[in-house]
C-alpha cells in the first residue's frame, strides 16, 4: 500500500481514456455499467455541478433550487494519469480486450475454422485471460511512459514512474510475502541508452539523465499469475533516428508475419535480417548501415519462466527448431549502427533464481538468508537490486555475488554495442493457439 495514493490523492489525479488500439473497451466490458469504481469521480462532477448552480444562484431562485435526479453510476471507463486504476476495475467480469489475432496461412489455413482446432482452442481458458490482463496493463503503461518520459529526468524516477504503474493496474503492490509471485513486475524494467541494447536497469543511487539525442529501449514485463507478457519499445527525442527506429518495427513486424505453427525459427531470422539490412541511417553526414545484432534473440516464454528453451535468432541460422502449438513466444529485434554484436559491460541490476539450481550447502548465512528472501518473493521470476531495496533488504551484496558464485543465481550483466553506436529494439509476446497467432502486446501504438 505504501506506494499507492490515499484515496483522495487520487481522486485529484486527472483522468483518462484507457489507451486505445487493441485495448479500447467494448460495450459490454469496460463500458457496461458499473457502480462500484470511481463513485467519487462521479460525484465530484456533479458536486461541481452543484456548486456553479449554488454560485450562481441568488435570493429565491436558490431556495427553488431543485435537486437533480442522482445520476447513474457511469462506467469505469477512465484510468487515472498517473495509471493507478486497476485493469481488473476497468474491464469487469474477467473479460479483457484480445490481441491483434492473425489468421495462419499456406498449409496452416484450415486451423482458423477447423472444429478440432476451435474445441483445442478453449477460449475462456484461464491461461488467455492472464495474459489477455497483463497485456492490457502493459499497454495503458506504455501509453503513459510515451506521453510522460521526457530527457532531463532522471532514469530511476523514470524506472519508478514504470514500475509502480505496472504494480497498481495488476493489483500487487508485492510488499506483502509472495505478493510478486501473483501478479506484477515479470522481469526488471529495462531502460537501455545508446549504445547499450539490454538488460539496463538503475539501481539505487543512479544519477544518469535522460539527454535529448539519447535513443532509449523501454523493456517492460507484467505478467499475471505467472503469465510473462514481454514488450518493448523505442524512445528518442530527436527525429534522425527515425530511419533506426523504423527499421526495427519493421524487422520486428516481419519476424511476427513469418511466425506459425512449424515455421521454422533459422529462416524467420533471416527474413528479420533482410528486412532490418535495407535500412541506413544517415548521421553529421556519414551514412551508417543498419544490422541485426547477431548475438541478440527472442525466445519462447514459460509460465514464471521468461526464457524457454527456443531462441528467435535476428540474422540468417540453420536452427531448425519448429514453433508448436501452444508456443507462447517474444519476437524481439535489435537493429544498431555499430558492430551488430553485443557483449557484458557495466554495473549489473538483472538477477533470476537459476531454474537448475545446485542444491549446494551455503556457509555464507547472509546468501542463505537472501535466497530466501528471493524463493519466496520472486520464484524463478527475474528481480532488479532495487526490488530488493523495496523488500527493506539490505546490504545484500556479498551475499547476492555468493549466490551469484555457487550457481543458484544468474546474472544478466547489461549488453552493449560498441561506444557512440546507436540501438534500438521492438518486441511483442505472440500467442500459438490453435487457430490464429495472437499478438497478445499489440496495441495502437507498435
Ligand atoms: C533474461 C533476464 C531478464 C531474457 C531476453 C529479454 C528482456 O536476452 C534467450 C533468448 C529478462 C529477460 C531475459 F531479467 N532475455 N527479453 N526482454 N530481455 S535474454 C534471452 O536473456 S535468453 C534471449
Ligand atoms: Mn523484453
Ligand atoms: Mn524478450
Amino acid at each position: 500500500m505504501a506506494a499507492q495514493p490515499p484515496t483522495e490523492e487520487l481522486n485529484k489525479l486527472s483522468v483518462s481514456e484507457p489507451a486505445a488500439g487493441a485495448g479500447k473497451p467494448g460495450p459490454d466490458t469496460a463500458t457496461a455499467t458499473n457502480g462500484n469504481l470511481n463513485q467519487d469521480n462521479d460525484d465530484s462532477d456533479d458536486d461541481a455541478e452543484d456548486a456553479a448552480g449554488a454560485a450562481g444562484a441568488t435570493g429565491a431562485a436558490k431556495k427553488k433550487k431543485k435537486r437533480k435526479p442522482k445520476k447513474k453510476k457511469k462506467n469505469p471507463t477512465a484510468q487515472s494519469d498517473p495509471p493507478r486504476v486497476l485493469i481488473s476495475q476497468l474491464f469487469p467480469n474477467n473479460t479483457y480486450p484480445k490481441g491483434e489475432e492473425v489468421e495462419y496461412v499456406n498449409e496452416n489455413r484450415y486451423r482458423t475454422t477447423s472444429e478440432e482446432k476451435r474445441h483445442l482452442d478453449n477460449i475462456n481458458s484461464e491461461f488467455l485471460t492472464d495474459y489477455r490482463h497483463a497485456a492490457e496493463a502493459h499497454r495503458q503503461v506504455r501509453h503513459w511512459a510515451q506521453k510522460n518520459i521526457k530527457p532531463g529526468q532522471k532514469l530511476i524516477d523514470i524506472a519508478e514512474g514504470v514500475e509502480s504503474s505496472v504494480r497498481a493496474l495488476v493489483g500487487h503492490e508485492g510488499l506483502e510475502e509472495g505478493d510478486c509471485l501473483k501478479a506484477g513486475m515479470g522481469f526488471p524494467l529495462g531502460l537501455s541508452i545508446n549504445h547499450c541494447a539490454a538488460h539496463y536497469n538503475p539501481n539505487a543511487g543512479n544519477k544518469i539523465v535522460l539527454q535529448e539525442d539519447d535513443v532509449m529501449k523501454v523493456d517492460i514485463g507484467v505478467h499475471v499469475n505467472g503469465r510473462i507478457v514481454d514488450s518493448a519499445f523505442t524512445m528518442a527525442f530527436n527525429p534522425r533516428y527515425d530511419p533506426l527506429l523504423a527499421a526495427v518495427k519493421a524487422a520486428t513486424d516481419a519476424g511476427i508475419r513469418e511466425a506459425g505453427i512449424d515455421a521454422r525459427v533459422g529462416e524467420i531470422g533471416g527474413v528479420i535480417q533482410e528486412v532490418m539490412e535495407s535500412y541506413e541511417m544517415e548521421l553529421n553526414g556519414v551514412t551508417y548501415p543498419i544490422k541485426s545484432i547477431r548475438n541478440l534473440n527472442g525466445h519462447n516464454i514459460l509460465p514464471y519462466s521468461i526464457h524457454g528453451t527456443k531462441s528467435v535468432p535476428i540474422v540468417k541460422s540453420n536452427d531448425q527448431t519448429k514453433m508448436e502449438e501452444g508456443d507462447v513466444f517474444a519476437i524481439e529485434t535489435f537493429g544498431s549502427t555499430g558492430l551488430g554484436v553485443v557483449r557484458d559491460d557495466g554495473e549489473i541490476s538483472h538477477y533470476a533464481l537459476r531454474g537448475d539450481a545446485p542444491k549446494a550447502e551455503l556457509r555464507l548465512s547472509s546468501a542463505k538468508s537472501l535466497l530466501n528472501v528471493i524463493k519466496k518473493n520472486f520464484g524463478t521470476l527475474p528481480w532488479a537490486r532495487r526490488y530488493l531495496d523495496r523488500l527493506g533488504q539490505e546490504k545484500y551484496l556479498l551475499g547476492l555475488n555468493n549466490l551469484v558464485s555457487n550457481g543458484i543465481v544468474e546474472a544478466y550483466p547489461p549488453l552493449v554495442d560498441k561506444k557512440g553506436s546507436y540501438t534500438a529494439q521492438y518486441e511483442h509476446t505472440i500467442l500459438i493457439r490453435p487457430t490464429v497467432k495472437e499478438v497478445i502486446s499489440r496495441g495502437d501504438d507498435y
